[in-house]
């Protein structure tokens, strides 16, 4: 890279999740399917990652968002979510996040849009006041009751599901989920991926599991139905209830007869924010689910790539 490069961000919080959304100066990334492109960012632009999301201009919690031009003509944008260790896959949080975000930029009116991701286009509706519906992609339980030994924690027991990305649900085990407990919750959940990714239990075609979620009860079940504490690939937890997350156990629900069509979830996140979900049946048993939640805009920022800054590229980026 030579000369000074600018990347445009606008900032946002969906339930207390940040998003940083990339909306001018990301790289060309050629033709093709967003998941194409995901590809080509991770290989030849990782730099995009680094500057944005990673130290000093970002921390380990900040999600970020690139726009793209999508393959699909129905699909009003394409997204790239990516966090402190690499790219995402899906990510419901972040695209509540892209809809408020092009709302704030006037390119989203109130009503339906299409986004294509990398791992398939979700319909979003955007209502007044931030809150924006998200129709996910098709998501389903692979395996349940399934068993690990954890160092240290013992045999834990949970489920695989996919909603967008691969999950390890684990009900009532390991520290309670409250928030004195996020450093006890991060060791356990870290503590349980290794030993999944050390016993070869995978997702489907060998999907690596990266978000392992924990479920108690929640603090108030006039509002919530439950709460939960979400591990990332990165070893940071998740502000919002996490909407992928919710996809997986919004899935589980119903393939445990739990949950019927179109009955509201409602899924506290640590800090007790929360998401609303519902399902709707597809033929082939899995489900398309619905998330709900709120996004606020709270920064708009031009970020400087001197090449002369030997932190250009944040930390650990090159
Ligand atoms: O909301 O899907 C989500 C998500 C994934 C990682 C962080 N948030």
């Amino acid at each position: 890279m030579t000369g000074i490069r600018k990347l445009r961000v606008i900032d946002s919080h969906t339930a207390g999740e940040p998003t940083r959304v990339v909306v001018e100066g990301g790289p060309d990334l050629g033709e093709g399917s967003v998941a194409e492109k995901r590809k080509r960012l991770g290989e030849e632009h990782d730099w995009v990652r680094t500057a944005c999301v990673t130290e000093p201009r970002g921390y380990d919690a900040m999600v970020g968002a690139l726009l793209c031009e999508p393959s699909d003509p129905d699909c009003a944008t394409g997204v790239i979510f990516f966090n402190n260790v690499g790219l995402l896959q899906g990510c419901v949080h972040g695209t509540i996040g892209v809809a408020v975000t092009l709302a704030h930029l006037g390119r989203f009116q109130p009503g339906e849009h299409r986004i294509e991701t990398p791992v398939g286009v979700v319909e979003v509706q955007l209502h007044d006041h931030g809150l924006v519906s998200v129709d996910n992609v098709a998501s389903y339980r692979h395996a349940r009751e399934v068993s690990v030994e954890v160092p240290e924690w013992g045999l834990v027991t949970g489920e695989v599901a996919w909603g967008g990305n691969w999950f390890f649900l684990i009900k009532d085990q390991g520290p309670k989920v409250s928030p004195e407990n996020i450093e006890a919750l991060t060791d356990f959940t870290w503590a349980v991926r290794q030993a999944l990714a050390k016993n070869g239990i995978t997702g489907s075609e060998g999907g690596e599991i990266d978000h392992i979620e924990v479920f108690g009860p929640p603090t108030d079940p006039g509002v919530a139905d439950s709460r939960n504490f979400v591990l990332c690939p990165g070893k940071e937890y998740d502000r919002s209830p996490c909407g992928t997350g919710t996809s997986a156990k919004l899935a589980c629900l119903y393939a445990d007869g739990e949950l019927t069509e179109g009955q509201v979830w409602r899924q506290a996140s640590i800090l007790d924010t929360v998401f609303e979900g519902s399902v709707k049946p597809l033929d082939n048993g899995m489900v398309i689910p619905r998330i709900s939640g709120s996004a606020w805009v709270n920064a708009e920022a031009t970020l400087v790539v001197d090449p002369l800054d030997p932190f250009r590229f944040g930390a650990g980026g090159g």
